[in-house]
């Protein structure tokens, strides 16, 4: 996914990296950085959307991010922040099937009725059939993970793949999800 707004600067950015890390630690832990975002309910922001997004900006493995790299976090937030907006049509605070069929369809997906409504149901949280901010963002990770391990073995490209019962294992096994 190809986001391209500008990296705000450092000063704007050290002040609220100051205000994310509570504990004056010097790093954003998953436990600071989920308190710090909201997916626009009183439901706590989903903690495996917070454990992706740090493994993501943890260049040292440390499963913290530095002020070094909080900029590249912070854009990576506010980003998808902007897209769930603009595919938020109706402005009902969620993503609903029409919606993400639309959004993944964007971003390159060609996705059946069925398949989409697959994953609302996997990522629906609430029960109401309609996806959250966190949750849309968790969603599109674990598709763009599925998605490359699947190309990985779609060498000719033609959406097609045959795979053993191990290779089938270690695949999803080996998957970051
Ligand atoms: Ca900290
Ligand atoms: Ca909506």
């Amino acid at each position: 996914m190809a986001f391209n707004s500008a990296l705000p600067n450092q000063e704007f950015l050290w002040g609220i990296f100051q205000k994310v890390d509570k504990d004056r630690s010097g790093y954003i832990s998953a436990d600071e950085l989920q308190m710090a975002l909201s997916n626009g309910t009183w439901t706590p922001f989903n903690p495996e959307t917070v454990r992706l997004m740090i493994g993501m900006f943890d260049k040292e493995s440390r499963g913290t991010v530095s002020f070094q790299d909080f900029g590249a976090l912070w854009k990576y937030v506010t980003d998808w922040q902007q897209c769930f907006r603009s595919f938020d049509r109706d402005g009902s605070g969620n993503i609903d099937k029409q919606e993400l069929q639309t959004a993944l369809s964007t971003f390159g997906y060609r996705l059946s009725e069925p398949t989409v409504e697959t994953i609302v149901r996997k990522f629906d949280r609430m029960g109401k059939n309609t996806i959250l901010f966190d949750d849309f963002i968790q969603a599109c990770i674990v598709l763009h993970t599925l998605t490359s391990a699947f190309r990985q073995h779609d060498q000719d490209q033609d959406g097609i793949i045959t795979l053993h019962y191990e290779q089938f294992i270690n695949m999803v096994f080996s998957l970051k999800t």
